[in-house]
């Protein structure tokens, strides 16, 4: 089975990649570089389907796309959808984190309680449409560290580790990364809606 997978942003590519050889290995994931639609929707799930009905549209396949990012408990859930461009149109993964450090630290929150949230759609042309979700729960950092992965990971510290052990994800293998991400989980809850194709 052919799907083409409705991103630009080549990490995201790569994680996928990763993830469906684990889960779906006969699955065949192609990479899409057609129009690109406004993402001008104000929920994850709004943006995903605008993504995947345009690739689907232009590939005639049936398409994945995925809109993510990192919601911060104290911020309301921001950046949330406007996390890719949290400080400005260049998408600078840098300027974002550091801006986001900034934005908590004159704010009294021992917790700093944050999550990934992965929103995956998936359109069949002439068929269904699916939108399946994936959550990361986890902290916000108090500094950078480690510079795997892309986007947030260096600033995100996820739970469930060893207390006194914590890593960030910019400190974890792509292999640890892609066996618990938001993204990963989201791709599970996928798998039974795959089974149809
Ligand atoms: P496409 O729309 O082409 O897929 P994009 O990067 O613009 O690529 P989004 O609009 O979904 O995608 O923005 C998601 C942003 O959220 C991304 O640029 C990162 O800043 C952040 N993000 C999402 N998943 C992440 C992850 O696994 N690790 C770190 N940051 C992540």
């Amino acid at each position: 089975v052919r799907v083409v997978l409705a991103t630009h942003n080549p990490h995201k590519v790569e994680e996928f990649q990763q993830i469906v050889a684990q889960a779906r290995p006969d699955l065949e994931v192609v990479g899409y570089d057609g129009p690109e639609p406004v993402e001008d929707g104000v929920t994850f799930a709004e943006n995903a389907l605008l993504k995947a009905r345009a690739a689907a549209a232009h590939t005639g396949l049936p398409a994945l796309a995925d809109d993510s990012g990192i919601c911060v408990d104290v911020l309301g859930g921001s950046p949330g959808v406007f996390s890719a461009y949290w400080a400005g149109q260049k998408k600078d993964a840098v300027a974002n984190r550091e801006l986001l450090l900034d934005q908590l630290r004159d704010i009294a929150d021992p917790h700093r309680a944050a999550h990934f949230t992965s929103t995956i759609a998936l359109v069949v042309p002439g068929g269904a449409e699916h939108v399946v979700e994936g959550i990361w729960p986890g902290r916000l950092a108090h500094a950078a560290s480690g510079d795997g992965g892309f986007g947030y990971d260096p600033v995100f510290v996820p739970d469930g580790q060893d207390a006194g052990a914590e890593r960030t994800v910019g400190e974890f293998t792509a292999e640890e990364k892609q066996a618990q991400s938001h993204r990963a989980r989201a791709f599970t809850a996928l798998v039974a809606l795959l089974a149809g194709l």
